[in-house]
C-alpha cells in the first residue's frame, strides 16, 4: 500500500467513526434530549476528573457562554500533544483524541477511569456532535491549539505560545442539527458537579454561568463524609461524626461514610468511579451482608443481644442509616436496565472484608454511640413483630362481633366498603352515646379508653399492645407497616377520629395521626381519614336551638343580635367586642380588668408593655374614645333595648351588653362528648346529612408525626401547651 492510498483509507475510517455517531447519537450519549445534551459536559468534565483520581488535577472551572457553548478548563496533564509515530496521516495525539472513537486508551494507561465507564465514550463523540469545537492544551512547555467542525479538523494543532503549566482547556457548541434542546441546565449540572466534589475530596469545581452572571464553587474536604453530612442535614443523628472506612485489595478500592439518623427510612448510595450506581450490584450487596454480620456479632458479643433468637435482620440495622459507598475499579462491568447495576462478582468478597473489618473496629472504639445504633436497630425489630403480629390479627374476625360492651367495637351490617364508617371514639361514655346514636346500618363504633394517652411516652410498637389498638387492626382488616399493609382491603372508607375539643382530645388525635401516618399512610393519601366536628356551644331560645362549632362561631352569633334586634353600629360592636375581648383573657392571665382600665386612662409607663394585646388595647380604647354615640362629657352611655347604661368604664358597658345578649338565651357549652346525649351527637356530629367532616391530608398527619416526635420524652405540661398552640389544620369538606 503506498502512502497515499492508506491515507484515504485511515481517513475514510474515521470519517465512517464520526458518522455512525452523528447517525446514532442515541446509542452513544443516551439520547438527544436535555439528559444527552448535558452527557457532552459530563463526558469532557469526567476526563478532567480522570487527571484528579490520577492525583494531576485539583481544579476543574466549567464556563456557560451566552452563545449556547460550554469551556471546560482543568490544571490536569493535557492531552498528549506530540505526532503519534505509528500513525500513518502523522496526526498529533491530540487530534486523534478529538477524533478517533475509544482512542484515549492508546495514550494512556490508567488505573481507575470515569471515561470509558458509563458516560465513557471519548471527547471524540463530543467533538462528534458539536457544531464546533476548539481545545486548548498547556504542556511539554508550549501551548497548542486546534478546532473541528461536526468532529472534522478545521486547523491543524497549532503552537500558539509557550507555558510552565499545563491542563485542557475545551470550548464546545452542541449541534442543533442533532440535539432536541441546546440550552444547559445549571440545576441538572450543579447537582452533578456537588456529587463529583463529594466523590473527590478536595477537587475544586467551579460552576460560572455567563448568561446570568452567577458562579458556583463546589469543593468537600471531607469527601464523602461531608456528602453523608449533608444528606443528613436538619436530622437529628446517633454518632455525631460519621463512621468512616476505607480499604483496598487487588486494585479496588472501597471507601465508606455510615452516618444513623432517628428516622425510619434507608438511604444509601453507591459510586463505581464516581459513577452512580443507582441499581446497586455487587457492591452493595457486600456492603449490607456487612452491616447484618459486624452489627448482630457486636451485639452478641457485648450482651446486647441475644444469639440465635434475637439476631436483627438486614432491614432491622439499615433503620435510619444514611451511607455512601464509593468503590474504585480496573474494569467495571455495568449491567441492568439503565447500566447502572455493577456486576464484577470478585467486588461483593472485598467489599464484605473491608467493611467488616473497619466496622468492628468503630463499634468497639465507640460503645456509646455503638449502643444507640444497636437500640435503634431492635426498636425496628420490635416494630417489625408487631406488625407481623397485627398482620394475624387481621385474620381472627372472632373479635367483630356486633356488641355494645364498651371497649369493643360495635360493626355496622353494610359490607361494601366504600359505604361504611367507622366512628374511632375517645372515652368510654362518649363510646356508649355513640353507639346508641349511630346508623348501625353503615356506622361502627370503636371506643378507645384514655388509658392509650399514656402512650406517648412509648413507642409506637407500645401501642400496639394496647387492646383498643389491636381492635382497631382487626376492624380495619388490612394490615399494617409499610411492607404489609394492604390498603384495599380495608373495611371502611371514612374512618373518623371523634375526640373532645380539649387538650386531651388534641392529644389522642395527634397519636392517632400518628399512628396513621406512620403504620396506615396509603389511608390518608386514598382520602379515607376524617375528623369529626362536634359542637362546642348549644344554643337555645323557645323551641329554637342552634349548634356552634367554635368561640369564634358564638362570638359572630352574639354579634349578630347586638346588630338586627339591639340596633347597634357594626364598628361600634367589632370595637368594644375586641376590647373586651383582650381584657377577658388579661383577666385569666389574673389582671382585673378595671386595674388595666386604669392603666389605660393615666397614660403611664408600665409593665404591661411587654403584652403585645396592652398595645392592641391601648390601640381599641383609643378608638372607641371616638365614637361620638357612646362617649358623654367624662361617661360612656349605651342604650341597650330599654336599659341606659352610663358608667365611666368601658369594661362596665361590655359587661352589660354581654349580660343583656345572654339574656334570654339557654348556652350550653360541651366541655366533652361525654355531655351529649345520643339524639344530641347524632344531630350534630355523625348525621351525613347535617354534619362536618374534616378530612385529613398527608400534610396534616406529617405534621402531627412532627408534634408527636418532639413532644416524646419531655415533660407533660409543655407537651400538652404545644398541641393546643399547634392545633390542627384540616380542610373542610363534606358537610
Ligand atoms: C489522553 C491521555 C492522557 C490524558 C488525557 C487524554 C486527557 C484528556 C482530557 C480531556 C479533558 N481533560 C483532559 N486531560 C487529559 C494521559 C496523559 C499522560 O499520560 O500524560
Amino acid at each position: 500500500m503506498n502512502k497515499e492510498d492508506s491515507y484515504k483509507a485511515e481517513d475514510i475510517k474515521i470519517l465512517k467513526g464520526l458518522e455512525g455517531v452523528r447517525t446514532r447519537p442515541a446509542m452513544y450519549i443516551g439520547s438527544t434530549g436535555t439528559e444527552g445534551l448535558h452527557h457532552l459536559v459530563y463526558e469532557v468534565v469526567d476526563n478532567s476528573v480522570d487527571e484528579a483520581l490520577a492525583g494531576f488535577c485539583n481544579l476543574i472551572e466549567v464556563y456557560l457562554h451566552r452563545d449556547g457553548s460550554c469551556t471546560v478548563v482543568d490544571n490536569g496533564r493535557g492531552i498528549p500533544i506530540e505526532r503519534h509515530p505509528e500513525d500513518s496521516l502523522g496526526r498529533t495525539a491530540l487530534e486523534i483524541v478529538l477524533t478517533e472513537l475509544h482512542a484515549g486508551g492508546k495514550f494512556e494507561s490508567k488505573a481507575y477511569k470515569v471515561s470509558g465507564g458509563l458516560h465513557g465514550v471519548g471527547v471524540s463523540v463530543v467533538n462528534a456532535l458539536s457544531e464546533w469545537l476548539e481545545v486548548e492544551v498547556k504542556r511539554d512547555g508550549k501551548v497548542v491549539r486546534q478546532t473541528f467542525s461536526r468532529g472534522i479538523p478545521t486547523t491543524s494543532t497549532e503552537i500558539i505560545g509557550s507555558t510552565e503549566q499545563s491542563g485542557t482547556k475545551i470550548r464546545f457548541k452542541p449541534d442543533s442539527e442533532i440535539f432536541e434542546t441546546t440550552e444547559f441546565s445549571k440545576e441538572i449540572l450543579s447537582q452533578r458537579f456537588k456529587e463529583l466534589s463529594y466523590l473527590n475530596k478536595g477537587l475544586k469545581i467551579i460552576l460560572i454561568d455567563e448568561r446570568d452572571s452567577s458562579k458556583q464553587e463546589f469543593i468537600a474536604h471531607g469527601g464523602i463524609v461531608s456528602f453523608v453530612e449533608a444528606l443528613n442535614r436538619g436530622r437529628k443523628v446517633l454518632n455525631p461524626k460519621p463512621i468512616y472506612i476505607q480499604g483496598q485489595k487487588d486494585k479496588v478500592i472501597v471507601e465508606v461514610a455510615i452516618q444513623y439518623n432517628e428516622g425510619y427510612s434507608e438511604e444509601i448510595l453507591t459510586f463505581v468511579n464516581n459513577i452512580n450506581t443507582r441499581e446497586g450490584g455487587t457492591h452493595l450487596v457486600g456492603f449490607k451482608a456487612a452491616l447484618t454480620r459486624t452489627i448482630n456479632s457486636y451485639g452478641v458479643d457485648h450482651g446486647l443481644l441475644k444469639e440465635g433468637k434475637e439476631s436483627l435482620s438486614g432491614e432491622d440495622v439499615r433503620e435510619g442509616i444514611v451511607a455512601v459507598l464509593s468503590v474504585k475499579i480496573p474494569e467495571p462491568q455495568f449491567e441492568g436496565q439503565t447500566k447502572t447495576k455493577l456486576g464484577n462478582s470478585e467486588v461483593k468478597g472485598i467489599v464484605e472484608a473491608v467493611v467488616n473489618e473497619g466496622l468492628s473496629r468503630w463499634l468497639e472504639e465507640n460503645p456509646t454511640y455503638a449502643k444507640k445504633i444497636l437500640e435503634k436497630a431492635k426498636e425496628a425489630q420490635r416494630a417489625r413483630e408487631a406488625a407481623k403480629k397485627a398482620k394475624e390479627l387481621t385474620r381472627k374476625k372472632g373479635l367483630l362481633e356486633d356488641t355494645t360492651l364498651s371497649g369493643k367495637l360495635a360493626d355496622c351490617t353494610e359490607k361494601d366498603p366504600s359505604q361504611a364508617e367507622l366512628f374511632i371514639v375517645e372515652g368510654e361514655s362518649a363510646g356508649g352515646s355513640a353507639k346508641q346514636a349511630r346508623d348501625r346500618r353503615f356506622q361502627a363504633v370503636l371506643p378507645l379508653r384514655g388509658k392509650i394517652l399514656n402512650v406517648e411516652k412509648a413507642r409506637i410498637d407500645k401501642m400496639l399492645t394496647s387492646e383498643e389498638i389491636k381492635t382497631l387492626i382487626t376492624a380495619l382488616g388490612c394490615g399494617i407497616g409499610k411492607d404489609s399493609l394492604e390498603p384495599e382491603e380495608v373495611r371502611y372508607h371514612k374512618i373518623i377520629l371523634m375526640t373532645d375539643a380539649d387538650v386531651d382530645g388534641a392529644h389522642i388525635r395527634t397519636l392517632l395521626l400518628t399512628f396513621f401516618y406512620r403504620q396506615m399512610l396509603p389511608l390518608i393519601e386514598r382520602g379515607y381519614l376524617y375528623i369529626a366536628q362536634p359542637p362546642l356551644y348549644r344554643i337555645k331560645r323557645g323551641k329554637w336551638e342552634k349548634y356552634l362549632q367554635t368561640e369564634e362561631e358564638f362570638y359572630e352569633f352574639l354579634k349578630e343580635i347586638a346588630k338586627e334586634e339591639f340596633g347597634l353600629r357594626e364598628n361600634l360592636i367589632y370595637l368594644l367586642f375586641n376590647y373586651g375581648k383582650i381584657l377577658e383573657e388579661f383577666a385569666l392571665k389574673g389582671f382585673s380588668p378595671s386595674y388595666i382600665e386604669t392603666l389605660l386612662v393615666s397614660q403611664e409607663e408600665h409593665s404591661l408593655r411587654q403584652y403585645k394585646d396592652f398595645i392592641n388595647l391601648k390601640d381599641l380604647y383609643e378608638r372607641v374614645k371616638q365614637i361620638e354615640e357612646i362617649k358623654k362629657d367624662s361617661y360612656y352611655i349605651l342604650q341597650i333595648k330599654n336599659e341606659t347604661v352610663k358608667t365611666k368604664s368601658l369594661w362596665e358597658i361590655y359587661s352589660k351588653l354581654m349580660e343583656q345578649l345572654k339574656k334570654g338565651l339557654t348556652i350550653q357549652r360541651y366541655k366533652g362528648l361525654g355531655e351529649m346525649n345520643p339524639e344530641q351527637l347524632w344531630e350534630t356530629t355523625m348525621n351525613p346529612e347535617k354534619r362536618t367532616l374534616l378530612q385529613v391530608t398527608v400534610e396534616d398527619a406529617q405534621k402531627a408525626d412532627e408534634i408527636f416526635t418532639i413532644l416524646m420524652g419531655e415533660d407533660v405540661e409543655p407537651r400538652k401547651e404545644f398541641i393546643v398552640k399547634h392545633a390542627l389544620e384540616a380542610k373542610n369538606l363534606d358537610i
